[in-house]
Formats: C-alpha cells, sequence, structure tokens
C-alpha cells in the first residue's frame, strides 16, 4: 500500500512527466529545417542533445517557476512559457557535457550510455557541435515569441552567460588544473560551486525570473518581494548544486557504468580529488544531506508553494544516476 498522502508529490513521475514534455519540445526544435545542413553538424547536436539525461536543470526551471506563479492551468500551455529557456539550458548543459568528455579535458568514451559525441563523429565535430549549441542557447532565447518580455529576456541571457563564464569554465579549468593533485575540501567545494552548481542554481534562477513576472504580485512591495524571492532561490539552487556534485563523485564510487552511463570508478583512477575520496562516503552523505535541509529552509519564506522545490531538492540525494 502507498504511504502517500494526498498532499504529497509523486516526484518520481513529476520528473518523467516534465522529462517526456522537454524532450519532446527539444525533438520539434530539432524537426525544423533550420538544422539539416550541414548534415553532420546538425546530427551531431541531435546526438548529444536527444541521446537521454534526466533533464534535472530544466525541471528545476520548470518547478521554480510553477513555485513562483500564481496562474495554475489544468493543461500544459502555461510551460510554453518557460520550454524555450528551458530548451537552452539543456543544450547548455549538454554542450558542456560534449567538452568535457573531449580528449583534452576529462576524457571520456562514454555519456548516457552511449559513445561520446567525439567518439561517434570526431572531435572537431564534437567541439564545433559544442559551439553551435552554446551560441543556439542565446538565439533561441532571443528569438521566443512566448508571453516572456524584452527585460525578461535580458535578465535570463544575463544570468546564463555569467553560469558559464563566472561558473562551467573557471570550474573546469581549476578541476583540470587540480587533477592528480591532492587538493582540500575548501578547493573542492569551490569547483563544485562553479563546476556543476552554477549552472543549477541558474537554471531554478531562470524559473524564478519567468514565474516572478508572471504571477500576480502586485503594489510597491513587489519589487522588495521578487528580489527576496530570488535571493531564496538563489541560495537553494547553489546549495542543491553543490550536494548534486558530492552525490555525483558518491556515484562514481558505488554505481556501475551500466547504471551511470557514463565510465564509473574514473576519479581515482585518475587521481582526482573528491569529497567521498577525502572524506569517505559516509561523511559525504552527511555533507550532502546537511546542504539538502539548509536549501531547504531557504524556501520557507518565498510565500509560495515549495514542496516541490523540497521534494526535487530532496530527489538529487537519492537519486541513483
Ligand atoms: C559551458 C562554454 C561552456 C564550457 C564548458 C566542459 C566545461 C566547460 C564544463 C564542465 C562542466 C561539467 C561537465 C560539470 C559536471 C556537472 C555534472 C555533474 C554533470 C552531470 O549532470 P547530469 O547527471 O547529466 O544531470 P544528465 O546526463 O542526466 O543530463
Amino acid at each position: 500500500m502507498s504511504t502517500k498522502t494526498k498532499s504529497d508529490i509523486d516526484i518520481e513521475q513529476y520528473l518523467a512527466n516534465k522529462k517526456k514534455l522537454i524532450d519532446g519540445h527539444i525533438k520539434k526544435l530539432f524537426s525544423s529545417n533550420n538544422y539539416i545542413k550541414p548534415e553532420r553538424l546538425w546530427n551531431a547536436v541531435r546526438y548529444s542533445v536527444l541521446n537521454g539525461g534526466k533533464r534535472i536543470r530544466g525541471v528545476l526551471c520548470l518547478a521554480a517557476f510553477e513555485s513562483t506563479n500564481k496562474i495554475k492551468s489544468e493543461n500544459n500551455l502555461y510551460i510554453e512559457d518557460c520550454l524555450t529557456t528551458i530548451c537552452s539550458i539543456e543544450l547548455i548543459h549538454s554542450m558542456s557535457l560534449i567538452h568535457d568528455d573531449l580528449p583534452s579535458m576529462d576524457n571520456d568514451d562514454l555519456r548516457r550510455g552511449k559513445p561520446s559525441c567525439h567518439k561517434a563523429f570526431d572531435e572537431a565535430t564534437a567541439i564545433l557541435a559544442g559551439d553551435a549549441m552554446l551560441s543556439l542557447a542565446f538565439e533561441l532565447i532571443i528569438e521566443n515569441t512566448n508571453k516572456i518580455s524584452n527585460i525578461q529576456k535580458l535578465k535570463i541571457i544575463n544570468i546564463l552567460s555569467k553560469a558559464f563564464s563566472h561558473g562551467l569554465v573557471p570550474g573546469q579549468i581549476l578541476d583540470l588544473a587540480y587533477s592528480d593533485k591532492k587538493c582540500g575540501l575548501k578547493e573542492i567545494e569551490d569547483i563544485s560551486k562553479l563546476k556543476t552548481a552554477a549552472l543549477i542554481k541558474a537554471s531554478v534562477l531562470c524559473g524564478g525570473i519567468i514565474g516572478l513576472d508572471l504571477s500576480s504580485i502586485s503594489g510597491e512591495d513587489k519589487l522588495h518581494t521578487n528580489r527576496r524571492i530570488l535571493d531564496s532561490l538563489e541560495n537553494y539552487g547553489t546549495k542543491i548544486g553543490i550536494a548534486f556534485q558530492i552525490i555525483d563523485d558518491i556515484l562514481d564510487i558505488t554505481s556501475d557504468t551500466k547504471t551511470l552511463g557514463k565510465t564509473s570508478g574514473k576519479d581515482e583512477k585518475q587521481n582526482k580529488s573528491t569529497y567521498p575520496l577525502i572524506i569517505g562516503i559516509d561523511e559525504s552523505k552527511k555533507m550532502a544531506e546537511k546542504l539538502i535541509n539548509e536549501a531547504i529552509l531557504e524556501l520557507k519564506d518565498l510565500q509560495t508553494e515549495n514542496k516541490l522545490l523540497s521534494s526535487l531538492a530532496r530527489f538529487i540525494i537519492n537519486r541513483i544516476n
């Protein structure tokens, strides 16, 4: 018998439904005539962005939108406002995975259970596919014809571009600099915050930017209220982002290549410093749980629905891949 009460959220079902919606949207986008020639380029893009993936960043964006927006609908129409931004977030994420797998970076032949992009195609195609995906992400936001205002678009572009100029890229360069070298917890946390948490935080913030601007909060408190909600979302995003990386590091040790869809046990082989390799699996789990609890506390003043974001935070530490 199910132990769920009526008000509990079945987060796995929510994730599965939203993943289907996001996958469908991306598939539709890439079925357009704009993405046919040169075939090799767009095939590599399609291969990389439509090859599975949990869509956790896209779902977080959607959940932050739903949690900050008062307009609810029985059908999925209202989600259209978010889907282009989500598609851009997933393009950025997928391109970062393509570049991360390159021989000059993490050098991994397997991604999402299939050969990495540079293995399925070649290195030059993988680099160029990543480049196209990154610029396409911004093109899509700018050309979005839904209810998103120009101010919202600028804010979203600002958040996402900062996520990689001041997040993923510096995070990756530090990660590479520390490979094969022992480093301490402080350095590991700095790298996780940049390399992983920056895009997770940005995804949550983008959902908030869209949701708040379309919601019915009005009056002179609006700016102040919105700022406070965005600050809470930002802190929530950073904390769950670091926890996500800790769990990623634990799964690298405890799971297998088939379940993960990427080569397991690589961190130890590459002599990398990760949370579990420095402080052990149990201490790392405790650290992730503490971060998730702190992230959920950040939501308490939101004055909006936060069950969804709390459940997603909990999912992050319970995930198996
Ligand atoms: C973005 C311009 C730009 C450059 C990229 C290569 C690079 C610079 C950054 C690497 C960032 C990176 C790969 C971080 C790891 C984050 C991480 C834990 C990814 C795995 O995410 P999941 O589990 O993957 O959500 P799926 O496959 O489910 O989408």
